[in-house]
C-alpha cells in the first residue's frame, strides 16, 4: 500500500468495505480513484482498483442475460464518415462528443466513466458526421470489440490531456493500438505486406487548450510527434478551434460533395451527394439513380475545375462543391 496517501482514500475505502449494494461499491471506487494521486508508486493500486471496477461493472460471474442482445458496440455507420474519438481515460472525449454532436455522454472529472460507446452527429457545412464516444483505451481491461469498432472507422481521433502527460499519453494509446494491428495509415507502406493491419488516417487532439497560451505547448507537441502526425489542440470546454476540429475531420474523410442539378432547374445546394474523393460523373449518376448511370451520354458541370456548364464524359473527375446535370 502506498505511504502518500490522502486521509479521504481511507475514509472512503472504509465506507467501501462496508458496502452492500453494486451502486454504491461501484459509486466508492470512483471517487478512491479519483482521490488517489497520480505517480509511479500509486501505479499498483491505481491497477487493481480499476480492475475491481472492471469487474463489479461486469456484474456478477455466470449470470448471462437471457435474450443475447445486439453488442452496444456494433454501431449502424450514418452520415458521411464514422469517427471514432479515442484515447486514454479522463482526456475528454466524452465532453468533445457531447460538445460537438447532438448526443449527451456522461461527463465526470474521474477516470473511467464511460464504459460503452455513444454514436452522434456532428455537422460540418452542410454535411452530418457520425462521432462516437468511447471506453478509454485500457490495457489492464482490454474489448476487442472496441478494437473492432477502431478497426471498421473512416477517421480515428485520438484525445489526448494537453494538461496532462499528453506524450506519454500518445505513446501509449498508439503502442496499445499497435499491439492490436491498427496503426496510422502513413505507415501502410512499411507493413503493407503483412495481413490483418488496419490503417486509418489519425487525428491527435491535444484537449483542455482552453487558452491560446496552450498553443505553445501544441506546437511543441507537434515538432515531437512529427509531421505525420497532425496534432490540433483544441478545448471542449471553451469550444476553441471545434471548428477546425469539424473542417479537418471533413478533409481526412477524403469525401467531396456533389450537387445535381435537373435540367432547367436550380440544384439544391443543402442536400449534396456524398462521394470518395477522385469519384467521376458516372460515380456520381450511380449515386443519383441506377438507371440514370446506364443511360447517362453526358453531363454539364459548374465548379472551380471547369468552366461554367462545361461539357463532360463519363470519366470526368469531379471535386468538392460541383454542380452536375446529368443528360440521357
Ligand atoms: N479544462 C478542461 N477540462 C475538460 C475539457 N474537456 C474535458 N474536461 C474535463 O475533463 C474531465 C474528463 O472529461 P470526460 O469527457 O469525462 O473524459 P473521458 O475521456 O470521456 O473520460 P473516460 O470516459 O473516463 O475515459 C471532466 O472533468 C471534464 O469536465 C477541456 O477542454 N478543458
Ligand atoms: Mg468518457
Amino acid at each position: 500500500m502506498p505511504t502518500n496517501l490522502p486521509p479521504d482514500y481511507f475514509k472512503i475505502e472504509e465506507a467501501f468495505r462496508k458496502a452492500t449494494s453494486n451502486e454504491e461499491k461501484i459509486a466508492l471506487l470512483k471517487e478512491m480513484m479519483s482521490v488517489v494521486p497520480k505517480h509511479k508508486g500509486t501505479d499498483r493500486l491505481r491497477a487493481d482498483l480499476r480492475r475491481k471496477l472492471a469487474s463489479l461493472k461486469r456484474g456478477p460471474k455466470g449470470r448471462k442475460a437471457v435474450a443475447q442482445h445486439r453488442s452496444p458496440f456494433n454501431i449502424d455507420r450514418e452520415g458521411a464518415g464514422q469517427v471514432p474519438v479515442v484515447g486514454p481515460p479522463n482526456t475528454g472525449k466524452s465532453a468533445l462528443v457531447r460538445a460537438l454532436t447532438n448526443a449527451t455522454p456522461e461527463v465526470a472529472p474521474y477516470p473511467f466513466t464511460t464504459w460503452t460507446p455513444t454514436p452522434g452527429m456532428m455537422r460540418f457545412e452542410n454535411v452530418q458526421i457520425q462521432l462516437i464516444d468511447t471506453p478509454p483505451l485500457n490495457e489492464d481491461h482490454v474489448e476487442p470489440e472496441l478494437l473492432s469498432l477502431i478497426r471498421r472507422a473512416d477517421v480515428v481521433l485520438l484525445v489526448i490531456d494537453l494538461q496532462g502527460y499528453p506524450i506519454q499519453e500518445f505513446e501509449d494509446a498508439v503502442g496499445f493500438l499497435e499491439q492490436y494491428r491498427i496503426a496510422p495509415s502513413y505507415r501502410m507502406e512499411e507493413y503493407g505486406g503483412e495481413r490483418g493491419w488496419s490503417f486509418k488516417p489519425f487525428l491527435i487532439l491535444a484537449n483542455k487548450s482552453d487558452d491560446p497560451q496552450d498553443d505553445e505547448d501544441a506546437e511543441v507537441l507537434q515538432e515531437l510527434l512529427g509531421d505525420e502526425w497532425p496534432v490540433l489542440p483544441v478545448s471542449a470546454e471553451t469550444g476553441r478551434n471545434l471548428n477546425r476540429l469539424k473542417r479537418a475531420v471533413f478533409d481526412l474523410l477524403q469525401i467531396i460533395r456533389v450537387y445535381s442539378k435537373p435540367p432547367g432547374q436550380e440544384p439544391d445546394m443543402s442536400a449534396p451527394f456524398v462521394m470518395a474523393k477522385g469519384g467521376t460523373v458516372q460515380d456520381f449518376a450511380a449515386k443519383v439513380h441506377k438507371e440514370l448511370a446506364q443511360a447517362l451520354k453526358t453531363a454539364r458541370v459548374w465548379g472551380e475545375h471547369v468552366y461554367d456548364g462545361q461539357m463532360v464524359g463519363r470519366d470526368h473527375v469531379l471535386y468538392d462543391g460541383d454542380v452536375v446535370e446529368l443528360r440521357t
